[in-house]
């Protein structure tokens, strides 16, 4: 069974990063949406949030589970016995950084491969970062992000 992670911080998760899963579940057989513990990015929604409104906006996908880590990826991915990596891509800036951490995974364990998926043009823009700083300063996250996610972030500005 060809088993994928997709690791991201999903503070909180677009529309970018939902195709990104739309995508991956029609490759692997199984997907792993991976939510990073990382108190140190300061995120606006807690760990547990994070996950369950990804598991809402994942619901539909049957071959798509959500879970979180904390350290390596690497680790995590043996852990589960994951042998591809899923990143998005969006411009050349995410290019660098993507790039050096792809070669580190592969040197860590060579066996998993990281593969990268273009966004799709409409998305190529969105960040969550991006997303909260428009929402804190009252601005329309319309068609950014899901519904449901779109709520979550009102009620927490
Ligand atoms: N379209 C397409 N892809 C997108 C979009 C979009 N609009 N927005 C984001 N993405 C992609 C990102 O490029 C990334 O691949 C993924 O979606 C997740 O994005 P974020 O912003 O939620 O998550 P990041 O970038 O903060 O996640 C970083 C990781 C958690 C992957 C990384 O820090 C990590 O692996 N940390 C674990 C510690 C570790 O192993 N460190 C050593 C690495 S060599």
């Amino acid at each position: 069974m060809k088993i994928g992670i997709y690791p991201g911080s999903f503070d909180p998760i677009t529309n970018g990063h939902l195709d990104i899963i739309e995508r991956a579940s029609k490759i692997c057989d199984k997907v792993i949406v991976g939510v990073l513990e990382n108190p140190s990015k300061n995120p606006i929604f807690t760990l547990s949030e994070r996950v369950e409104l990804i598991e809402k906006v994942v619901k539909d996908y049957s071959n798509v589970t959500v879970d979180c880590f904390s350290g390596l990826l690497i680790d995590y991915a043996n852990k589960k016995d994951a042998k591809v990596i899923i990143k998005g891509l969006r411009a050349v800036s995410d290019f660098e950084y993507e790039f050096q951490m792809a070669l580190m995974n592969r040197k860590l364990a060579p066996e998993v491969e990281t593969i990268f998926l273009m966004t799709s043009s409409k998305n190529s823009y969105l960040s969550s970062s991006l997303v909260k700083e428009v929402a804190k300063f009252g601005g329309c996250i319309e068609g950014l992000v899901p519904d449901i996610i779109k709520k979550a972030i009102l009620k927490k500005i």
